[in-house]
């Protein structure tokens, strides 16, 4: 399915049916995730959250999907092609945004942590604005590749909004304290070369290519190692994240730990009621 310019590659197979998103994979391991409210630059409500929520749940669990390229579908009636344009301000309430129940919520701080511990690789392909949350949005992927015609940049203190998590201290991180003081203080937007140069983003590219740019990226980390891909973006996220960051890398060495046999040792004498013997293992510097 044609959702960026530039013609499409074939094997895109359509995975799940949404209102607000389009997921597709192919059969080499790569998934694509698209919001899909073109018209409104791609803003999300609650349900595109919860919809992209499940969409990553499902690319998280399927182990033959190794990158997921996240993206915005377009074009809108004037042929203007979004990332994302943060939350839908239509619907947003005294303490969150509204879904059709009227229910107000921040899921979008949800998704955020699901994309940084997402045991795949996500790049983001940004055709456009990529602005408010949807910049934040952009900013938690691991890489991100950006047409030429992409603009970037925050509006919360105009709208009355601000992400002072991720948003803020993690933007700090990577575009450095005072690029990122300058960002939320000013609210400017900037182009695609603008965000190169701070190290936003990976690389710049013309929009006909980038969905071919993207898939070629993708291709090229496939042919790695998942586990070493896999604990590296973990340790990347570690210090940011804390103890649950901490959490998250210590849990790639129990698992792989559980593979030894001195584990297997533990798990096997205490199901057969005697003592481990662990005489086998040596303490290695
Ligand atoms: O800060 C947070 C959060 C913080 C903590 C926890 C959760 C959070 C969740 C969300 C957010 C935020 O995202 S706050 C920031 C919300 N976003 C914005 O303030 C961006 C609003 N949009 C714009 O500044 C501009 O639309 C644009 C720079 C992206 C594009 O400008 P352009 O090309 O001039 O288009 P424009 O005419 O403004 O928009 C096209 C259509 O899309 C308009 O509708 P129409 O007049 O055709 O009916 C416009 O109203 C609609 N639209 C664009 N963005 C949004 C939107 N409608 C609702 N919400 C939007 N975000």
């Amino acid at each position: 399915m044609n959702i960026l310019p530039g013609k499409s590659i074939e094997e895109w197979k359509e995975w799940s049916s949404y209102e607000d998103i389009l997921l597709h994979k192919t059969d080499d391991g790569i998934a694509r995730i698209a919001i899909n409210r073109p018209n409104l630059r791609n803003a999300f409500r609650p349900e595109t959250v919860m919809e992209l929520i499940d969409a990553f749940n499902k690319v998280k669990f399927d182990e033959g999907i190794g990158v997921v390229l996240f993206t915005g579908a377009g074009p809108d009636k004037k042929g203007i092609y979004s990332f994302c344009s943060g939350g839908d301000q239509s619907v947003r309430g005294t303490s969150g945004y509204k879904n059709e129940k009227g229910k107000q919520q921040l899921n979008v701080l949800e998704l955020q942590k699901l994309i940084r511990s997402l045991p795949k690789v996500v790049i983001a392909l940004v055709p456009g604005f990529a602005i408010g949350g949807g910049q934040v949005l952009h900013l938690i992927c691991d890489l991100s590749i950006a047409s030429e015609n992409a603009i970037f940049g925050q509006t919360g203190p105009k709208v009355g909004s601000f992400d002072a998590g991720f948003g803020s201290s993690y933007l700090a991180r990577i575009v450095g304290p005072r690029k990122a003081k300058e960002i939320w203080f000013l609210c400017r937007k900037y182009n695609a070369k603008e965000a190169l140069e701070m190290g936003l983003i990976n690389s710049i590219t013309k929009i006909e290519n980038l969905e071919k740019e993207g898939i070629s990226w993708a291709r090229e980390i496939l042919k790695n190692s998942p586990t070493a891909i896999q604990i590296l973006k973990a340790s990347f996220n570690a210090e940011n994240d804390g103890i649950a960051g901490i959490q998250e890398l210590s849990g790639y060495a129990t698992q792989l730990f559980y593979g030894t046999n001195e584990a297997q040792e533990g798990k096997n004498a205490f199901l057969e009621k005697r003592q481990p013997d662990f005489s086998d293992y040596k303490w290695t510097p």
